[in-house]
Protein backbone atom coordinates (compact mmCIF):
# COMPACT_ATOMS: atom_id res chain seq x y z
CA UNK A 1 0.00 0.00 0.00
CA UNK A 2 1.04 3.85 -0.71
CA UNK A 3 1.73 4.78 2.51
CA UNK A 4 -0.19 8.00 1.99
CA UNK A 5 -3.31 5.78 1.37
CA UNK A 6 -2.34 4.40 5.26
CA UNK A 7 -2.54 7.86 6.46
CA UNK A 8 -5.79 8.35 8.97
CA UNK A 9 -7.13 11.75 10.13
CA UNK A 10 -8.98 11.67 13.78
CA UNK A 11 -11.48 14.26 14.59
CA UNK A 12 -14.29 15.57 16.31
CA UNK A 13 -16.94 14.04 14.18
CA UNK A 14 -19.75 16.49 16.07
CA UNK A 15 -17.70 19.36 15.06
CA UNK A 16 -15.86 22.20 16.17
CA UNK A 17 -16.71 25.54 17.08
CA UNK A 18 -16.27 28.06 14.54
CA UNK A 19 -14.09 30.78 16.89
CA UNK A 20 -12.27 27.74 18.84
CA UNK A 21 -9.05 25.99 19.06
CA UNK A 22 -9.32 23.04 16.58
CA UNK A 23 -7.49 20.15 15.89
CA UNK A 24 -7.74 16.96 14.67
CA UNK A 25 -4.81 14.11 14.85
CA UNK A 26 -2.98 12.80 12.56
CA UNK A 27 -1.04 9.03 11.93
CA UNK A 28 1.33 7.55 9.41
CA UNK A 29 0.92 10.79 6.87
CA UNK A 30 3.66 12.54 5.33
CA UNK A 31 3.06 16.33 4.27
CA UNK A 32 0.71 19.25 5.21
CA UNK A 33 -2.75 18.84 5.59
CA UNK A 34 -5.34 20.65 3.38
CA UNK A 35 -8.72 21.82 4.50
CA UNK A 36 -11.25 21.82 1.54
CA UNK A 37 -14.70 23.37 1.36
CA UNK A 38 -17.89 22.54 -0.01
CA UNK A 39 -17.53 24.12 -3.43
CA UNK A 40 -13.80 22.11 -3.83
CA UNK A 41 -11.34 24.83 -3.25
CA UNK A 42 -8.81 24.58 -0.37
CA UNK A 43 -8.97 26.88 1.90
CA UNK A 44 -6.23 25.86 4.65
CA UNK A 45 -3.33 24.31 4.38
CA UNK A 46 -1.43 23.12 7.51
CA UNK A 47 2.13 21.42 8.70
CA UNK A 48 1.20 19.56 11.13
CA UNK A 49 3.49 19.17 14.66
CA UNK A 50 6.50 16.74 15.17
CA UNK A 51 5.06 13.40 15.99
CA UNK A 52 5.03 12.24 19.70
CA UNK A 53 4.47 8.66 20.72
CA UNK A 54 1.39 7.96 22.87
CA UNK A 55 1.79 5.44 25.30
CA UNK A 56 -1.58 4.37 25.54
CA UNK A 57 -2.02 3.59 21.51
CA UNK A 58 1.35 3.06 20.73
CA UNK A 59 1.13 5.30 17.79
CA UNK A 60 2.82 8.43 17.29
CA UNK A 61 0.71 11.40 16.26
CA UNK A 62 0.69 14.11 15.04
CA UNK A 63 -1.20 16.77 15.73
CA UNK A 64 -2.54 19.59 13.50
CA UNK A 65 -3.98 22.99 14.38
CA UNK A 66 -6.64 24.16 11.94
CA UNK A 67 -7.91 26.94 14.47
CA UNK A 68 -8.01 29.30 11.27
CA UNK A 69 -11.13 27.37 9.94
CA UNK A 70 -13.45 29.76 11.43
CA UNK A 71 -16.17 29.63 8.39
CA UNK A 72 -19.12 27.40 9.71
CA UNK A 73 -19.53 24.63 6.75
CA UNK A 74 -18.35 20.88 6.04
CA UNK A 75 -15.12 20.43 4.83
CA UNK A 76 -12.73 17.32 3.45
CA UNK A 77 -9.41 16.83 4.98
CA UNK A 78 -6.45 16.02 2.46
CA UNK A 79 -3.33 14.75 2.43
CA UNK A 80 -0.91 14.60 -0.51
CA UNK A 81 -3.69 14.79 -2.90
CA UNK A 82 -5.69 11.85 -1.38
CA UNK A 83 -9.04 12.79 0.63
CA UNK A 84 -8.76 11.38 4.15
CA UNK A 85 -12.13 11.76 5.09
CA UNK A 86 -15.06 14.59 3.94
CA UNK A 87 -17.20 14.77 7.50
CA UNK A 88 -15.42 17.89 9.22
CA UNK A 89 -18.03 20.22 9.99
CA UNK A 90 -17.58 23.59 11.67
CA UNK A 91 -20.49 25.13 13.49
CA UNK A 92 -21.75 27.25 15.93
CA UNK A 93 -24.15 25.85 19.23
CA UNK A 94 -21.64 22.83 18.29
CA UNK A 95 -22.51 20.48 21.25
CA UNK A 96 -26.06 21.59 22.08
CA UNK A 97 -27.39 18.37 21.16
CA UNK A 98 -24.77 16.33 23.02
CA UNK A 99 -25.90 18.64 25.78
CA UNK A 100 -29.73 17.52 25.47
CA UNK A 101 -28.75 13.88 24.68
CA UNK A 102 -26.81 13.07 27.04
CA UNK A 103 -29.12 14.55 29.93
CA UNK A 104 -32.44 13.18 27.82
CA UNK A 105 -31.03 10.29 28.81
CA UNK A 106 -31.72 10.30 32.42
CA UNK A 107 -35.11 10.05 31.14
CA UNK A 108 -34.92 6.62 29.10
CA UNK A 109 -33.18 5.16 32.49
CA UNK A 110 -35.90 6.60 35.02
CA UNK A 111 -38.01 3.83 37.15
CA UNK A 112 -41.19 2.74 38.28
CA UNK A 113 -43.07 5.05 35.11
CA UNK A 114 -43.82 4.01 31.74
CA UNK A 115 -41.89 6.07 29.00
CA UNK A 116 -44.35 7.65 26.69
CA UNK A 117 -43.74 8.15 22.69
CA UNK A 118 -44.46 11.93 23.11
CA UNK A 119 -40.62 12.19 24.73
CA UNK A 120 -39.84 8.83 23.95
CA UNK A 121 -40.31 8.19 20.46
CA UNK A 122 -39.63 4.69 19.50
CA UNK A 123 -38.07 3.85 22.79
CA UNK A 124 -41.59 4.01 24.70
CA UNK A 125 -41.71 1.41 26.91
CA UNK A 126 -43.97 -0.10 29.78
CA UNK A 127 -42.89 1.08 33.51
CA UNK A 128 -40.32 -1.34 35.13
CA UNK A 129 -40.12 -1.68 38.96
CA UNK A 130 -43.45 -0.48 40.04
CA UNK A 131 -43.91 -2.57 43.23
CA UNK A 132 -42.89 0.08 45.92
CA UNK A 133 -42.06 -2.48 48.62
CA UNK A 134 -38.39 -3.60 49.01
CA UNK A 135 -37.66 -6.06 51.89
CA UNK A 136 -34.65 -4.70 54.44
CA UNK A 137 -31.78 -7.50 53.80
CA UNK A 138 -30.27 -8.52 56.73
CA UNK A 139 -26.99 -6.27 56.07
CA UNK A 140 -28.94 -3.44 56.71
CA UNK A 141 -29.19 -4.40 60.31
CA UNK A 142 -32.95 -4.60 60.51
CA UNK A 143 -35.79 -6.48 59.10
CA UNK A 144 -39.20 -5.51 57.38
CA UNK A 145 -39.66 -3.57 54.85
CA UNK A 146 -39.23 0.25 53.05
CA UNK A 147 -41.54 1.37 50.07
CA UNK A 148 -39.22 3.08 47.45
CA UNK A 149 -39.79 3.74 43.94
CA UNK A 150 -38.74 6.48 41.19
CA UNK A 151 -34.75 7.01 40.77
CA UNK A 152 -32.39 6.10 37.33
CA UNK A 153 -31.04 2.67 37.12
CA UNK A 154 -27.34 2.58 37.44
CA UNK A 155 -25.96 1.64 34.21
CA UNK A 156 -26.75 -1.26 31.48
CA UNK A 157 -28.50 -3.09 34.74
CA UNK A 158 -31.31 -1.99 36.82
CA UNK A 159 -30.18 -1.83 40.10
CA UNK A 160 -30.19 1.73 42.26
CA UNK A 161 -27.24 2.33 43.96
CA UNK A 162 -26.51 5.82 46.40
CA UNK A 163 -22.99 5.95 46.40
CA UNK A 164 -23.49 6.28 42.51
CA UNK A 165 -26.72 8.19 42.37
CA UNK A 166 -24.42 10.92 45.11
CA UNK A 167 -21.64 11.57 42.71
CA UNK A 168 -23.84 11.69 39.53
CA UNK A 169 -26.55 13.90 40.97
CA UNK A 170 -24.03 15.91 42.55
CA UNK A 171 -22.71 16.59 38.72
CA UNK A 172 -25.40 17.04 37.29
CA UNK A 173 -27.01 19.49 40.21
CA UNK A 174 -23.31 21.79 39.89
CA UNK A 175 -23.98 22.15 36.13
CA UNK A 176 -27.12 23.84 36.62
CA UNK A 177 -25.85 25.43 39.73
CA UNK A 178 -22.87 26.58 37.51
CA UNK A 179 -24.56 27.73 34.42
CA UNK A 180 -27.97 28.90 35.87
CA UNK A 181 -29.09 31.16 33.08
CA UNK A 182 -28.30 28.75 30.24
CA UNK A 183 -29.66 25.75 32.00
CA UNK A 184 -32.92 27.43 33.14
CA UNK A 185 -34.60 27.53 29.53
CA UNK A 186 -32.83 24.69 27.64
CA UNK A 187 -35.52 22.09 26.75
CA UNK A 188 -35.40 18.38 25.83
CA UNK A 189 -38.84 17.15 26.05
CA UNK A 190 -39.52 14.99 29.32
CA UNK A 191 -42.49 15.78 31.28
CA UNK A 192 -43.07 18.76 33.34
CA UNK A 193 -42.58 18.46 37.05
CA UNK A 194 -44.23 21.85 37.79
CA UNK A 195 -42.51 24.79 36.61
CA UNK A 196 -39.06 23.57 37.02
CA UNK A 197 -36.33 23.64 34.41
CA UNK A 198 -35.88 20.40 32.62
CA UNK A 199 -32.30 19.90 34.33
CA UNK A 200 -33.87 20.54 37.85
CA UNK A 201 -36.92 18.16 36.79
CA UNK A 202 -35.14 15.19 35.77
CA UNK A 203 -32.44 15.80 38.89
CA UNK A 204 -35.60 15.94 41.33
CA UNK A 205 -36.95 12.23 39.53
CA UNK A 206 -33.85 10.67 41.43
CA UNK A 207 -33.87 13.03 44.45
CA UNK A 208 -37.56 11.77 45.43
CA UNK A 209 -35.72 8.19 45.17
CA UNK A 210 -32.61 8.79 47.36
CA UNK A 211 -34.98 10.36 49.65
CA UNK A 212 -36.93 7.05 50.32
CA UNK A 213 -33.44 5.30 51.11
CA UNK A 214 -32.67 7.26 54.03
CA UNK A 215 -34.37 5.04 57.13
CA UNK A 216 -35.63 6.91 60.52
CA UNK A 217 -32.48 7.07 62.05
CA UNK A 218 -31.21 9.17 59.68
CA UNK A 219 -29.17 6.58 57.74
CA UNK A 220 -29.06 5.59 54.12
CA UNK A 221 -29.24 2.12 52.61
CA UNK A 222 -26.35 1.53 50.55
CA UNK A 223 -28.54 0.35 47.20
CA UNK A 224 -31.86 -1.19 45.95
CA UNK A 225 -30.99 -4.43 43.66
CA UNK A 226 -32.06 -7.87 43.51
CA UNK A 227 -29.86 -10.60 44.86
CA UNK A 228 -28.22 -10.45 41.24
CA UNK A 229 -28.34 -9.27 38.24
CA UNK A 230 -31.79 -9.34 36.17
CA UNK A 231 -31.83 -11.45 32.79
CA UNK A 232 -31.28 -9.26 29.38
CA UNK A 233 -35.22 -8.41 29.49
CA UNK A 234 -37.15 -4.97 29.32
CA UNK A 235 -37.17 -3.32 32.57
CA UNK A 236 -41.25 -4.34 32.96
CA UNK A 237 -40.10 -8.18 32.83
CA UNK A 238 -37.50 -8.06 35.21
CA UNK A 239 -39.97 -9.09 38.38
CA UNK A 240 -36.87 -10.15 40.81
CA UNK A 241 -37.31 -9.01 44.26
CA UNK A 242 -35.80 -5.95 45.13
CA UNK A 243 -34.15 -5.43 48.64
CA UNK A 244 -32.68 -2.90 50.33
CA UNK A 245 -28.94 -3.86 51.06
CA UNK A 246 -26.25 -2.72 53.33
CA UNK A 247 -26.43 0.89 54.88
CA UNK A 248 -23.08 2.67 54.58
CA UNK A 249 -21.20 5.63 56.13
CA UNK A 250 -19.69 6.33 52.44
CA UNK A 251 -23.38 6.30 50.97
CA UNK A 252 -25.17 8.50 53.80
CA UNK A 253 -22.17 11.36 53.74
CA UNK A 254 -22.70 11.08 49.76
CA UNK A 255 -26.38 11.20 50.54
CA UNK A 256 -25.98 14.06 52.97
CA UNK A 257 -24.14 16.04 50.21
CA UNK A 258 -26.20 15.84 47.23
CA UNK A 259 -29.40 16.63 49.60
CA UNK A 260 -27.45 19.98 50.70
CA UNK A 261 -26.55 21.05 47.81
CA UNK A 262 -30.50 20.20 46.10
CA UNK A 263 -31.30 22.15 49.35
CA UNK A 264 -30.47 25.57 48.28
CA UNK A 265 -30.54 25.01 44.52
CA UNK A 266 -34.69 24.04 44.59
CA UNK A 267 -35.01 26.63 47.22
CA UNK A 268 -36.27 29.33 44.63
CA UNK A 269 -38.89 26.81 43.44
CA UNK A 270 -39.99 25.06 46.04
CA UNK A 271 -39.33 26.18 50.06
CA UNK A 272 -40.92 22.73 51.35
CA UNK A 273 -39.18 20.67 48.97
CA UNK A 274 -35.92 22.45 49.71
CA UNK A 275 -36.55 22.07 53.46
CA UNK A 276 -37.18 18.59 52.88
CA UNK A 277 -34.08 17.87 51.42
CA UNK A 278 -32.00 20.36 54.36
CA UNK A 279 -33.50 17.90 57.06
CA UNK A 280 -32.89 14.92 55.42
CA UNK A 281 -28.98 16.03 54.90
CA UNK A 282 -28.45 17.18 58.32
CA UNK A 283 -29.85 13.73 60.10
CA UNK A 284 -27.79 11.60 57.55
CA UNK A 285 -24.94 13.79 58.45
CA UNK A 286 -25.65 13.19 62.04
CA UNK A 287 -25.93 9.55 61.57
CA UNK A 288 -23.05 9.68 59.49
CA UNK A 289 -20.84 10.96 62.52
CA UNK A 290 -22.42 8.56 64.89
CA UNK A 291 -21.09 5.27 62.39
CA UNK A 292 -18.03 6.64 61.08
CA UNK A 293 -16.78 3.43 60.43
CA UNK A 294 -20.12 1.20 58.76
CA UNK A 295 -18.35 0.40 55.69
CA UNK A 296 -19.94 -1.44 53.08
CA UNK A 297 -16.20 -3.65 52.20
CA UNK A 298 -17.90 -6.03 49.47
CA UNK A 299 -21.32 -7.54 49.01
CA UNK A 300 -22.89 -10.26 51.54
CA UNK A 301 -22.66 -13.87 50.50
CA UNK A 302 -25.94 -13.57 48.86
CA UNK A 303 -25.65 -10.32 46.57
CA UNK A 304 -23.87 -10.46 43.39
CA UNK A 305 -25.38 -6.74 42.04
CA UNK A 306 -22.84 -3.66 42.10
CA UNK A 307 -21.23 -2.88 45.44
CA UNK A 308 -19.02 0.04 45.14
CA UNK A 309 -17.39 -0.76 47.80
CA UNK A 310 -15.65 1.72 50.48
CA UNK A 311 -13.39 1.68 52.76
CA UNK A 312 -12.48 5.23 53.66
CA UNK A 313 -15.49 7.31 54.09
CA UNK A 314 -14.18 10.99 55.02
CA UNK A 315 -14.06 12.16 51.49
CA UNK A 316 -17.84 12.11 51.49
CA UNK A 317 -18.01 13.71 54.95
CA UNK A 318 -15.77 16.84 53.65
CA UNK A 319 -17.83 16.70 50.73
CA UNK A 320 -20.97 16.64 53.19
CA UNK A 321 -19.65 18.86 55.49
CA UNK A 322 -18.86 21.23 52.88
CA UNK A 323 -22.08 21.53 51.26
CA UNK A 324 -23.81 21.53 54.09
CA UNK A 325 -21.87 24.65 55.70
CA UNK A 326 -22.03 26.66 52.14
CA UNK A 327 -26.06 25.79 52.66
CA UNK A 328 -26.59 26.84 56.26
CA UNK A 329 -23.34 29.41 57.02
CA UNK A 330 -23.06 26.99 59.91
CA UNK A 331 -19.11 26.75 60.81
CA UNK A 332 -19.46 23.37 63.06
CA UNK A 333 -20.10 21.47 59.74
CA UNK A 334 -17.14 22.96 57.88
CA UNK A 335 -14.18 20.27 57.42
CA UNK A 336 -10.71 20.61 56.80
CA UNK A 337 -8.81 18.37 53.29
CA UNK A 338 -8.88 18.71 49.95
CA UNK A 339 -6.94 16.99 47.39
CA UNK A 340 -5.19 17.13 44.15
CA UNK A 341 -7.41 13.76 42.49
CA UNK A 342 -10.23 14.51 40.11
CA UNK A 343 -13.28 12.49 41.42
CA UNK A 344 -14.74 9.55 40.74
CA UNK A 345 -17.78 7.42 42.73
CA UNK A 346 -15.30 6.33 45.19
CA UNK A 347 -13.62 9.39 45.91
CA UNK A 348 -15.74 12.71 45.95
CA UNK A 349 -12.47 14.98 47.63
CA UNK A 350 -12.07 17.02 44.63
CA UNK A 351 -15.55 17.58 44.50
CA UNK A 352 -14.94 19.21 47.83
CA UNK A 353 -11.93 21.10 46.56
CA UNK A 354 -13.45 22.73 43.84
CA UNK A 355 -16.00 24.13 46.23
CA UNK A 356 -13.37 25.38 48.79
CA UNK A 357 -11.49 26.72 46.20
CA UNK A 358 -14.58 28.61 45.02
CA UNK A 359 -15.79 29.77 48.44
CA UNK A 360 -12.81 32.21 49.71
CA UNK A 361 -14.99 33.85 52.11
CA UNK A 362 -15.93 30.87 54.03
CA UNK A 363 -12.80 28.86 53.83
CA UNK A 364 -9.98 31.55 54.18
CA UNK A 365 -6.74 29.41 53.81
CA UNK A 366 -8.37 26.06 52.99
CA UNK A 367 -9.85 27.92 49.51
CA UNK A 368 -6.06 28.45 48.55
CA UNK A 369 -4.57 25.66 49.29
CA UNK A 370 -7.61 24.06 47.39
CA UNK A 371 -6.81 26.54 44.45
CA UNK A 372 -3.50 25.73 44.25
CA UNK A 373 -3.98 21.75 44.22
CA UNK A 374 -6.19 22.43 41.50
CA UNK A 375 -4.31 24.54 39.30
CA UNK A 376 -1.56 21.97 39.44
CA UNK A 377 -3.25 19.22 38.22
CA UNK A 378 -4.60 21.27 35.58
CA UNK A 379 -1.26 22.47 34.67
CA UNK A 380 -0.16 19.04 34.17
CA UNK A 381 -3.62 18.21 32.36
CA UNK A 382 -2.71 20.84 30.26
CA UNK A 383 0.51 20.23 29.45
CA UNK A 384 0.07 16.54 28.66
CA UNK A 385 -2.79 17.57 26.20
CA UNK A 386 -0.03 18.97 23.90
CA UNK A 387 1.37 15.51 23.18
CA UNK A 388 -0.20 12.09 21.91
CA UNK A 389 -3.96 12.29 20.62
CA UNK A 390 -4.37 15.83 22.58
CA UNK A 391 -5.91 14.24 25.16
CA UNK A 392 -4.85 14.25 29.11
CA UNK A 393 -4.44 10.43 29.85
CA UNK A 394 -1.90 8.35 30.11
CA UNK A 395 -1.81 4.89 29.61
CA UNK A 396 -2.89 4.08 33.56
CA UNK A 397 -5.60 6.28 33.22
CA UNK A 398 -7.79 3.20 31.01
CA UNK A 399 -9.28 1.73 33.13
CA UNK A 400 -13.21 0.29 33.36
CA UNK A 401 -14.48 3.62 32.58
CA UNK A 402 -11.69 5.40 30.85
CA UNK A 403 -14.61 7.68 29.10
CA UNK A 404 -15.58 8.96 32.47
CA UNK A 405 -12.05 9.78 33.33
CA UNK A 406 -11.19 11.75 30.65
CA UNK A 407 -14.82 13.27 31.27
CA UNK A 408 -13.76 14.06 34.84
CA UNK A 409 -10.52 15.18 33.48
CA UNK A 410 -12.36 18.10 31.60
CA UNK A 411 -14.14 19.11 34.46
CA UNK A 412 -11.21 19.71 36.29
CA UNK A 413 -9.13 21.72 33.27
CA UNK A 414 -12.65 24.15 33.51
CA UNK A 415 -12.65 24.37 36.85
CA UNK A 416 -9.32 25.83 36.55
CA UNK A 417 -10.27 27.79 33.76
CA UNK A 418 -13.39 29.08 36.16
CA UNK A 419 -11.15 30.04 38.86
CA UNK A 420 -8.40 31.91 36.27
CA UNK A 421 -10.03 32.69 33.08
CA UNK A 422 -7.00 30.97 31.37
CA UNK A 423 -7.89 30.04 27.95
CA UNK A 424 -4.66 27.12 27.88
CA UNK A 425 -7.64 25.33 30.53
CA UNK A 426 -10.64 25.86 28.58
CA UNK A 427 -8.60 24.57 25.75
CA UNK A 428 -7.80 21.72 27.11
CA UNK A 429 -11.32 20.79 28.07
CA UNK A 430 -12.25 21.13 24.99
CA UNK A 431 -9.63 18.56 23.77
CA UNK A 432 -11.00 16.02 25.69
CA UNK A 433 -14.59 16.63 24.25
CA UNK A 434 -12.61 16.09 20.68
CA UNK A 435 -11.48 12.70 22.01
CA UNK A 436 -14.59 11.05 23.05
CA UNK A 437 -16.44 12.28 19.90
CA UNK A 438 -14.14 10.85 17.60
CA UNK A 439 -10.69 12.22 18.37
CA UNK A 440 -9.37 8.84 19.37
CA UNK A 441 -7.33 5.81 18.13
CA UNK A 442 -10.59 3.70 17.65
CA UNK A 443 -11.74 6.51 15.40
CA UNK A 444 -14.96 6.74 16.80
CA UNK A 445 -17.49 8.82 18.31
CA UNK A 446 -18.63 6.98 22.13
CA UNK A 447 -21.23 8.87 22.56
CA UNK A 448 -24.68 6.63 21.02
CA UNK A 449 -26.21 8.38 18.57
CA UNK A 450 -23.72 10.61 17.44
CA UNK A 451 -21.11 10.96 14.86
CA UNK A 452 -20.22 9.32 11.88
CA UNK A 453 -19.03 6.12 13.79
CA UNK A 454 -20.67 5.68 17.39
CA UNK A 455 -21.07 2.37 19.34
CA UNK A 456 -24.16 -0.19 18.37
CA UNK A 457 -24.18 -2.77 20.37
CA UNK A 458 -23.93 -1.44 24.05
CA UNK A 459 -24.29 -3.45 26.96
CA UNK A 460 -27.46 -1.72 27.90
CA UNK A 461 -30.50 -4.25 28.81
CA UNK A 462 -32.82 -2.04 27.29
CA UNK A 463 -30.97 -1.23 24.37
CA UNK A 464 -30.55 -5.24 24.11
CA UNK A 465 -34.19 -6.21 24.52
CA UNK A 466 -36.20 -3.28 23.11
CA UNK A 467 -36.48 -5.05 19.01
CA UNK A 468 -35.30 -1.40 18.00
CA UNK A 469 -32.52 -1.32 16.18
CA UNK A 470 -30.73 1.78 17.28
CA UNK A 471 -29.30 2.40 20.75
CA UNK A 472 -31.23 4.32 23.15
CA UNK A 473 -29.05 7.65 22.12
CA UNK A 474 -27.29 9.86 24.41
CA UNK A 475 -25.35 7.31 26.13
CA UNK A 476 -21.45 7.24 26.65
CA UNK A 477 -20.04 3.91 26.73
CA UNK A 478 -17.68 3.04 29.49
CA UNK A 479 -14.70 2.71 26.69
CA UNK A 480 -11.64 1.12 26.05
CA UNK A 481 -9.40 -0.48 29.06
CA UNK A 482 -7.33 -3.54 29.12
CA UNK A 483 -8.63 -5.48 32.25
CA UNK A 484 -10.98 -7.62 29.85
CA UNK A 485 -12.71 -8.67 33.09
CA UNK A 486 -15.75 -9.64 30.40
CA UNK A 487 -13.22 -11.79 28.33
CA UNK A 488 -13.81 -15.85 28.73
CA UNK A 489 -15.43 -18.20 26.66
CA UNK A 490 -16.88 -20.56 28.99
CA UNK A 491 -19.43 -18.24 30.63
CA UNK A 492 -22.48 -16.91 29.63
CA UNK A 493 -22.13 -12.84 28.46
CA UNK A 494 -18.95 -13.22 28.10
CA UNK A 495 -16.87 -12.08 24.81
CA UNK A 496 -13.75 -13.34 22.97
CA UNK A 497 -10.74 -11.59 23.27
CA UNK A 498 -10.71 -8.24 21.89
CA UNK A 499 -7.95 -7.34 24.04
CA UNK A 500 -5.24 -5.39 21.57
CA UNK A 501 -2.23 -4.87 23.67
CA UNK A 502 -2.66 -1.69 23.32
CA UNK A 503 -4.71 -0.01 26.52
CA UNK A 504 -7.00 3.12 24.04
CA UNK A 505 -7.82 0.10 21.38
CA UNK A 506 -9.15 -2.56 23.92
CA UNK A 507 -12.35 -2.28 23.19
CA UNK A 508 -15.27 -4.32 21.72
CA UNK A 509 -18.62 -2.35 20.38
CA UNK A 510 -20.51 -5.76 21.31
CA UNK A 511 -23.31 -6.68 24.05
CA UNK A 512 -21.80 -8.52 26.10
CA UNK A 513 -18.93 -6.39 27.18
CA UNK A 514 -19.61 -4.78 30.39
CA UNK A 515 -16.18 -3.65 30.64
CA UNK A 516 -16.12 -1.66 27.69
CA UNK A 517 -19.30 -0.92 26.46
CA UNK A 518 -21.27 -0.46 29.17
CA UNK A 519 -23.24 2.95 30.02
CA UNK A 520 -23.76 4.18 33.25
CA UNK A 521 -25.39 7.26 34.82
CA UNK A 522 -21.96 8.31 36.52
CA UNK A 523 -20.44 8.47 33.17
CA UNK A 524 -23.24 10.26 31.46
CA UNK A 525 -22.89 13.17 34.02
CA UNK A 526 -19.37 13.84 33.30
CA UNK A 527 -20.26 14.47 29.75
CA UNK A 528 -23.29 16.41 29.98
CA UNK A 529 -21.01 18.81 32.46
CA UNK A 530 -18.30 19.08 29.98
CA UNK A 531 -20.75 19.42 26.88
CA UNK A 532 -23.18 21.72 28.57
CA UNK A 533 -20.44 23.88 30.27
CA UNK A 534 -18.54 24.59 27.25
CA UNK A 535 -22.49 25.58 25.34
CA UNK A 536 -23.10 27.54 28.63
CA UNK A 537 -19.82 29.57 28.17
CA UNK A 538 -20.20 30.20 25.14
CA UNK A 539 -23.94 31.10 24.73
CA UNK A 540 -23.74 34.61 26.92
O1 LIG B 1 -17.96 1.96 37.55
C1 LIG B 1 -17.63 0.79 38.31
C2 LIG B 1 -16.16 0.49 38.12
O2 LIG B 1 -15.38 1.53 38.64
C3 LIG B 1 -15.82 -0.83 38.79
O3 LIG B 1 -14.48 -1.17 38.47
C4 LIG B 1 -16.77 -1.92 38.30
C5 LIG B 1 -16.51 -3.27 38.95
O4 LIG B 1 -16.80 -3.23 40.30
O5 LIG B 1 -18.11 -1.55 38.56
C6 LIG B 1 -18.50 -0.38 37.89
O6 LIG B 1 -19.82 -0.08 38.22
C7 LIG B 1 -20.84 -0.96 37.76
C8 LIG B 1 -21.72 -1.24 38.95
O7 LIG B 1 -21.00 -2.00 39.90
C9 LIG B 1 -23.01 -1.94 38.58
N1 LIG B 1 -23.70 -1.25 37.52
C10 LIG B 1 -22.87 -1.07 36.35
C11 LIG B 1 -21.66 -0.24 36.68
C12 LIG B 1 -20.84 0.08 35.43
O8 LIG B 1 -20.20 -1.03 34.90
Amino acid sequence: LCPAFAATAYINQIGYRPGDFKELALVDANGSVDFVNAAGQVVLSVTPKAASYWDASGQNVQLVDFSKLAEAGKYSIKVNGNVLRSDLVVKSQTYEDIVKASIKWFYYQRASMALESQYAGKWARAAGHTNPTAELHNSTGASGTINSSKGWYDAGDYGRYIVNSGITTYTLLSLYEHFPQYFKTLKWNIPAEGSLPDLLAEIKYNLDWMLTMQASDGGVYHKLTSLGFPGDVMPAADNSKLYAIGKSTAGTFDFAAVMAMASRIYKHASTPYASKCLEAAKKAYAWGQQNPSRNYLANPSDVSTGAYENDNPNDEKVLAGTELFITTGDASYKQSGSSEYVSYWGDVMGLATYEKATHQAQFGGDANEAKQKILGTADNFANRAEKGFGVVMPKDDFVWGSNPVASNQGVCLLYAYYLTGEQKYYKAAVKVLDYLLGKNPLDMSFVTGYGSKSPKMPHHRPSTSDNIEEPIPGMLVGGPQPGGEDVGSAAEWKCADYRTGQAATAYTDQRCSYATNEVAINWNAPLAYLAGAIEAINSG
